[in-house]
């Protein structure tokens, strides 16, 4: 026998469960203005604190405050509020028209608005996104791609650029800047910070910018990528969007729980914060931060961000299984858009009546290009792209095998 005690696991578990409340304490919210903003040459162990505490802008009185307060002008805001409105319509009436079978699947970036949309904002023309699932609001707060041909690819249909072959909300947009979604989880990071290395060797002036959730993480490829970021000093920024969960799996399992994502960076040799993902204004000013970095050669900046996945974690999964029903009405860190909208009303730049207004217009804009794409066919009256196109895109001279099979099918 020794004389030494059992050894035992850990496993961490969330605080809340359905039917009982989540302790939101775990989180560790430091106060609006509170976080220090260091010099954008700052080096990687200079940003320790940032990395364990929460940068955050505004206030519970929606103010601004602290050295983090961005200038941003109420043009920009607005736009920003604006973009953020209409994602959220947008989802909501792409996670109804999957419930009608006119769409396979959807995944809706409910509550996270803020991360694409204020991010998207202070990039540039020509940056390079390499983004999840779930920052559809990159595409739909600028004006390249409309949202019919967003609808197109959601429904598999004739127009769809994609020819049926991405599963639904895995966009692709060379000309927005938008990289091909992919599905394997975390790839996002390898093939960002390879894009932006490829860019600092042509000598080029465009950075990379990737996303991944805080399951991801638990991914060989965050670690590989986080190596190559740092040795070249990669033009990137690494965002890891900490919603709380991975489908059933919470934030803790994949390595939140005794240390931060954000402090991952930090091990690695990366300037790295911790940001309040629902605070617009902290997302944008961290966002300028970590891209001014990159622009003058100073390295990859990691930003993780703390928000909450609001919604399902698609249309094929059931939250209330797992997790208490009312856990997003006390999240603290609140609503993106509530946040946004106080902080313009109390510039005297919004009003609830011109919050209304704005409403009416974006559910009836989402709605007339829902019309728009279903000219060209939904899931429901299946005209799909035709079978032709398996055979397509793929060989420059098709071999004989397949165009054998081509003709079987007498596509
Ligand atoms: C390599 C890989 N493993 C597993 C999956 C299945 N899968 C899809 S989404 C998901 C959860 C991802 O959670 P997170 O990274 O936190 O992102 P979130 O969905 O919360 O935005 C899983 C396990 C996958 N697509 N790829
Ligand atoms: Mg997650």
């Amino acid at each position: 026998m020794s004389q030494h005690q059992a050894l035992r696991l850990h496993v961490p578990e969330p605080s809340g469960r359905p039917g009982c409340e989540t302790d939101f304490s775990y989180l560790h919210v430091s106060a609006a203005g509170e976080m220090r903003r260091p010099p954008v040459d700052t080096p990687h162990f200079e940003t320790r604190d940032l990395s364990y505490g929460l940068i955050r802008v505004l206030g519970q009185d929606g103010r601004a405050v602290g050295p983090w307060a961005p200038e941003l002008d109420t043009t920009q805001l607005r736009r920003g509020l604006r973009a953020m409105m209409k994602t959220r319509f947008f989802d909501a009436r792409m996670v109804i028209a999957q419930r009608q079978k006119k769409i396979s699947f959807y995944m809706q970036c409910l509550g996270e608005e803020a991360i694409a949309i204020a991010q998207a904002l202070a990039l540039e023309p020509g940056d390079m996104c390499f983004p999840t699932y779930r920052q559809q609001g990159l595409l739909l707060c600028r004006d390249d791609v409309s949202m019919v041909e967003l609808m197109c690819q959601l429904m598999s249909n004739q127009a769809d650029a994609m020819k049926g072959r991405q599963l639904p909300v895995m966009y692709s947009f060379k000309r927005a800047g938008f990289f091909s979604i992919s599905g394997n989880l975390a790839t996002q990071f390898i093939q960002a910070v390879g894009w932006a290395m490829a860019s600092a060797i042509k000598g080029d002036t465009r950075i990379a910018s990737a996303w991944i959730g805080d399951g991801s993480t638990a991914e060989a490829d965050f670690h590989t990528a986080l190596t190559f970021a740092h040795v070249y000093r990669a033009p990137v920024i690494l965002n890891v969007v900490n919603n709380q969960w991975a489908i059933s799996s919470f934030q803790a399992i994949a390595g939140g729980e005794s240390t931060t994502f954000a402090a991952k960076g930090v091990g690695c040799g990366i300037a790295s914060l911790r940001v309040d993902g629902n605070d617009f204004l902290a997302v944008y000013a961290a966002s300028r931060w970590a891209a001014e970095r990159a622009r003058q050669n100073l390295g990859p900046t990691l930003i993780e961000w703390v928000t909450y996945r609001a919604g399902a974690h698609s249309t094929s999964d059931d939250p209330s299984k797992y997790r208490p029903a009312d856990d997003w009405e006390r999240f603290p860190l609140g609503d993106p858009i509530d946040r946004l909208k106080v902080h313009l009303i109390g510039l005297g730049a919004w009003s609830e009546q011109e919050h209304v207004q704005v409403q009416k217009e974006l559910e009836a804009e989402v709605a007339a290009a829902q019309k728009e794409a279903e000219r060209h066919g939904t899931m429901l009256d299946g005209q799909g792209p035709s079978a032709a196109t398996m055979f397509e895109d793929v060989y420059e001279t098709v071999p004989a095998h397949l165009r054998a099979q081509r003709q079987q099918l007498g596509v």
